[in-house]
């Protein structure tokens, strides 16, 4: 694998892929990336000139994508549009991307026989009530609940059927929650952390009893690592580090970490069709490919990222006026 194309790798998940991959392998990578109001060139900052390209575009496009496709040993697919509460307010990017750009990147695929990755989340599952002993695992029915979760799942049948139609060299995950540096600040844990950065409330939606699968980023990426070096053609494989934590508590041990009083913090409204417990069983990935989380203490993890944010308050502060007022336009 000394040829990588990564899609969405100026986001969150995608950057740090990069990272990682340059850390502890050979690879050379091409990113392909839209820079949207979630990716940015200064996440790939200070990676080497040698080993690492940036091209900014569409992963519609098809032109570009057959031609980068056709360059690469493998694709891993991360770009999407990703955050629930955007897709409530707007859809459409989420078809556009996550839907008709995954196809366009399988038609490449299929035509240069190019080995694909595909990353989804373990929202396509729909989800479990808070008392339910079950967990998600490879053969759970689908039924997800929002824009986002069924642009991502319709994206995930159409490898599927690419796989069996076509023959297509693909593999599928799907991960929890991921925590880490540089993921935007519209999403939970970033969002508290600089608004309590900021000297804003941070803001919990409802009661906060919702429960998600947390993991740590270099985790999920270590495990996508796996899959593409060893995991079987045309196999899903459900990534998750056991971190099922009630928004509740997750807030809490945010404020505590950073000195606060435990019930600084405002409930807002919720969100519409709030799905309510996520939980992985990836006992698949673990026995099969032998990965296991390094991460063993969502508090460490979570400290580290908390002085992250601190530490790069340049990064955030532009965006943070705007993303508050977004969210305050809902109540939240
Ligand atoms: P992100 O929003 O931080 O990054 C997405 C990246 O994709 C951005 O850099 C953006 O510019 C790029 N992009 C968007 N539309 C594009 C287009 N049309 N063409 C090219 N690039 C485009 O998202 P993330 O949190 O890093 O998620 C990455 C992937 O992982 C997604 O597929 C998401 O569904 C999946 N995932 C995320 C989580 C999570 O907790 N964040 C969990 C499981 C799975
Ligand atoms: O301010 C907030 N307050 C709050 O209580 C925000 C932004 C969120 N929440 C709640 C909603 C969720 O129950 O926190 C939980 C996590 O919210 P998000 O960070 O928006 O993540 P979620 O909707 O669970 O989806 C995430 O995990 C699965 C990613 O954004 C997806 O891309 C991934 O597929």
């Amino acid at each position: 694998m000394q040829s990588l194309l990564v899609t969405g790798g100026a986001g969150f998940i995608g950057s740090n892929f990069v990272r990682w991959v340059v850390g502890q392998t050979d690879a050379r990578v091409v990113v392909l990336d839209k820079l949207t109001y979630a990716g940015r060139r200064d996440t790939l900052d200070g990676l080497p000139g040698d080993r690492v390209d940036l091209v900014v575009g569409d992963i519609a496009d098809a032109h570009l994508v057959d031609r980068l496709v056709g360059a690469a040993d493998a694709v891993v697919h991360f770009a999407a549009e990703s955050h629930n509460d955007n897709s409530l307010r707007d859809p459409w990017p989420f078809i556009h991307t996550n839907i008709v750009g995954t196809f366009t990147l399988l038609q490449a695929a299929r035509d240069h026989s190019t080995r694909f990755h595909h990353v989804s989340t373990d929202e396509v599952y729909g989800d479990l009530e808070l008392d339910d002993p079950a967990r998600f695992h490879e053969t759970t029915p689908y039924n997800p609940s929002s824009p986002y979760s069924s642009s991502k799942a319709a994206s995930d049948l159409l490898v599927r059927a690419w796989v069996r139609s076509f023959g297509v060299r693909a593999t599928l995950s799907n991960c929890s929650n991921n925590y880490g540096p540089w993921q935007h600040i519209e999403k939970f844990i970033p969002r508290q952390i600089t608004n309590i950065l900021s000297g804003r409330r941070p803001k919990l939606y409802g009661a906060g009893r919702n429960v998600r699968d947390w993991i740590h980023v270099d985790d999920h990426n270590a495990a996508v690592w796996t899959i593409l070096e060893r995991g079987r053609l045309g196999e899903t494989y459900l990534i998750g580090a056991d971190g099922e934590k009630s928004n509740l508590d997750v807030m809490r041990a945010i404020l505590r970490l950073m000195g606060q009083p435990e019930d600084a913090f405002d409930h807002v409204a919720d969100r519409p069709g709030h799905d309510l417990r996520y939980a992985i069983d990836s006992s698949k990935l673990r026995a099969e490919l032998g990965w296991t989380p390094a991460y063993r203490s969502f508090e460490d993890g979570l400290a580290a990222t908390i002085e992250w944010y601190r530490g790069h308050e340049e990064w955030w502060r532009p965006l943070k006026e705007q993303v508050e007022a977004g969210y305050a336009q809902q109540g939240q």
